[in-house]
């Protein structure tokens, strides 16, 4: 390191150890973008206390080992003034304040995150694969988030078609693609968005059928394998950030929130 780049690390610094010790008001005021983005600090998540289209975005935050912080929407009230403050570009959350932005919709979020944080693979085509994977697993994961809200005469079929899908459709694709290049991961040889993705739907699906990984033995090596990564690791275990399935009194909370 030359001893110019020595000397702007150090000013640097001291900017910014100097900017930190005023008041939040006139820290806001009197920096501008790069210094707002330096000190972006945790990203800031806004949506209600369960899982929901948030919960990927928790999930993949956690397995990139970055921290956040989580600001609950609990009533009608508290949805009405993001939207009042002009917080939410649709009128809709998951809404996440990162690095300077309030980015909203769910896939560019974390599209977003996961080409932060190199879990979007190396080149063009391998983001499209990630991307094939991703689709599949949201599309799984679609149809298990919506069961609750559902009437109690639709869910014992809508239960079954998932089971069926699952097993049918989606697990024997991602079985077939760890059986042809025979890779830990699903795609380049190297964790990324996909596989952390496709935990999650794993886990989704045991709750909705605790046997239903009993024909995937790759998929059942697998997911040993990923829970293993210690950033995972430490989200499944109790006390993270992560969030239970949504009971009765949490969707009746959460129509409540959405006017549904
Ligand atoms: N395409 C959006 C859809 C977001 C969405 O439907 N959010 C719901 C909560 S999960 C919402 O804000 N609903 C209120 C509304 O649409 O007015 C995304 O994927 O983030």
């Amino acid at each position: 390191m030359s001893a110019s780049e020595r000397g702007w690390g150090g000013r640097r610094r001291q900017a910014l150890i100097s900017v930190l010790s005023w008041p939040p008001a006139q820290r806001k005021e009197r920096t501008g973008n790069r210094n707002a983005e330096i000190m972006a600090g945790k990203p800031k998540l806004h949506y209600t206390n369960g899982r929901g289209k948030m919960e990927s975005i928790r999930w993949l935050l956690a397995a990139a080992g970055v921290e956040f912080e989580e600001e609950f929407i609990e009533t009608k009230e508290d949805l009405e003034k993001l939207r009042n403050d002009g917080s939410l570009l649709f009128q809709q959350v998951p809404m996440v304040e990162i690095d300077g932005m309030k980015m909203v919709q769910t896939r560019a979020i974390l599209s977003y995150i996961a080409a932060k944080h190199n879990l979007y693979g190396k080149d063009l085509k391998e983001r499209a694969w990630i991307d094939m994977y991703v689709e599949g697993t949201t599309d799984l994961m679609g149809m298990i988030m919506y069961l609750p809200f559902q009437p109690a005469e639709a869910k014992e079929k809508n239960l079954a078609l998932i089971i069926e899908r699952a097993t049918a459709r989606y697990f024997p694709a991602y079985e077939k693609v760890l059986k042809d290049h025979g890779h830990d991961y699903l795609v380049g040889n190297k964790l990324s968005w996909a596989d952390i993705h496709l935990l999650e739907a794993i886990l989704m699906a045991e709750e909705c059928k605790p046997d239903i990984l009993s024909a995937f033995p790759l998929l059942q090596a697998f997911k040993g394998r990923i829970s293993n990564i210690p950033t995972i690791k430490k989200f499944l275990q109790p006390g993270s950030q992560r969030k239970p399935p949504a009971d009765e009194k949490f969707i009746a909370h959460v129509k409540k929130i959405f006017n549904m």
